[in-house]
């Protein structure tokens, strides 16, 4: 069973190195930490790299060991988390491609298989769902620390347990991580619902420029490089716009584009209450994601990102 070939190839390891998804959000932040947490009570050497992150989750216990780049070149073991496929591992897929052994725990439902041994749930709500699951199995202790990380995966994938794919599952898991001690009024404070100013100032921006197209089923807006520099944004600024626009009435889909540095184009955000599979319009345009929450790339100015974005939602509302 892969479950058990996978704390086999852990336990056969000497150096493990922890990877997971560019632009991480809570749950592939919480779900790295995790895996290291778990995997240092088996006195194994775990070395976490993301190169870039946002320092609201700086909270999280064992951030302060999140490594820009690896300490060696070729480990033994290499595990990604909250991950997709490979292309997703920016600025660590090296490690993950010079690694002796691969190890993949995901829980997005188009998943590349990408690893020796991957391991993919895609009814779990989050990837420390599945995580916690896993150490259950292998008799992990859950440590306050980890339990700390695991809850917080969970409750950022999750809005705050309010979107699709929360089972009474979630609640059993979460009301046992509450018991080792994470702390949960602590955790939705900083990982949910903490707005900084420049924040604020792109709300404001996304409200301006807001269209309502199709009789209002689908609200649109973008922003720009020029808009991140002028309010001298930091990574995960732009955090939860694009719900913002999907919880307007009446919306289906809604959408945000982002200008992204250094590629001409625009990255797309797309959400809708479930009742519109948003993956199935990401896919066509060579993204992916979930049923309510996926995003993808598109090259060009804002106008013509705008049209083509536009003219595939149209034709999934069609449908
Ligand atoms: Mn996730």
């Amino acid at each position: 069973m892969t479950l058990d070939n996978i704390l086999e190839e852990i336990k056969k390891a000497q150096n493990i190195v922890v990877l997971t998804h560019e632009s991480p959000d809570g749950d592939a932040v919480s779900s790295s930490l995790s895996v290291m947490h778990a995997v240092k009570q088996l006195g194994k050497k775990v070395d976490v790299i993301i190169p870039e992150y946002s320092k609201d989750f700086n909270f999280l216990p064992g951030a302060e060991l999140i490594l820009k780049e690896g300490t060696i070149k070729n480990y033994d073991l290499a595990i990604s988390v909250d991950c997709t496929d490979l292309k997703r591992l920016v600025g660590s897929k090296e490690y993950f491609e010079t690694a002796k052994t691969t190890i993949e725990v995901d829980h997005h439902s188009v998943n590349a298989m990408f690893a020796d041994y991957s391991y993919v749930d895609p009814a779990a709500p989050s990837c420390c769902q599945v995580l916690i699951a896993m150490f259950e199995y292998y008799g992990v202790e859950i440590t306050k620390d980890l339990a700390t990380c695991i809850l917080t995966g969970i409750i950022t994938d999750t809005g705050g347990f309010q979107w699709g794919g929360v089972t009474p599952e979630t609640f059993e898991f979460a009301a046992e991580l509450i018991r080792k001690g994470a702390k949960i009024k602590e955790i939705c404070r900083i990982a949910l619902r903490k707005k900084s100013k420049a924040h604020c100032e792109l709300e404001k921006l996304v409200y301006n420029r807001l269209e309502y197209i199709e009789d209002g089923k689908i609200a649109l807006a973008y922003l720009t490089l020029e808009d991140y520099k002028n309010l001298n944004t930091e990574m995960g600024d732009d955090e939860g716009l694009v719900e913002m626009l999907r919880d307007i009435e009446g919306v289906e889909v809604a959408v945000l584009l982002k200008e992204k540095e250094g590629t001409n184009g625009f990255k797309i955000s797309l959400r809708s209450h479930e009742t519109v599979n948003v993956s199935d319009i990401a896919l066509l345009l060579g993204g992916g994601g979930h049923r309510g929450a996926a995003g993808c790339f598109i090259a060009g100015t804002v106008e013509q990102a705008k049209t083509k974005i536009v003219n595939a939602i149209k034709h999934e509302l069609e449908k």
